[in-house]
């Protein structure tokens, strides 16, 4: 992978920021959340358009889903909310993707900062971060 790694000054820190600065789509903004299953931190890349279900998410995943805290985040994966990135991690963190972010032919995740975003395939998103593609999102 290449990435052109974009820096917007107005901010890209949540879904809705990062969509209105490239100008795509709501759906196509990965968001990489950051969760624990039975204590173990857990990716669950989802679209920016969708909200995650922690119950379908526990099932699937097989523990109890809680939601990370910042420090939380920070700790499993080296960035802060609003900036983690889909991959590229501290240490490899077991990961879902939503199947809607398959669906486009392309998507946009944080690179790093609240501030930048990359462009890349889902394709891509799902090799390089080793994520399973499963539904979990709320219905
Ligand atoms: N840069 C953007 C788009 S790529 C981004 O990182 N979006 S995000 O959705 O992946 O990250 C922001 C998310 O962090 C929010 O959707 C929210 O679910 C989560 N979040 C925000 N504040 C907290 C908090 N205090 N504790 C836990 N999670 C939080």
């Amino acid at each position: 992978m290449a990435p052109e790694i974009l820096r917007f000054p107005e901010g890209t820190r949540t879904a809705e920021q990062a969509a209105a600065a490239v100008g795509c789509e709501l759906g196509q903004i990965v968001k990489s959340l950051v969760f624990l299953c039975d204590g173990q931190p857990v990716l669950a890349l989802t679209s920016g358009a969708n909200r995650v279900d922690t119950k379908r998410l526990g099932e699937l995943l097989c523990g109890k889903i809680t939601r990370a805290d910042a420090d939380g985040v920070r700790e499993a994966t080296g960035y802060a909310i609003g900036g983690t990135p889909p991959f590229g991690h501290e240490r490899p963190l077991r990961a879902v993707v939503d199947p809607a972010l398959v669906s486009y032919d392309s998507v946009w995740a944080a690179a790093g900062t609240p501030d930048t975003v990359f462009e890349l395939t889902p394709d891509e998103l799902v090799r390089a971060s080793g994520a399973e593609v499963a539904d979990f999102v709320a219905r």
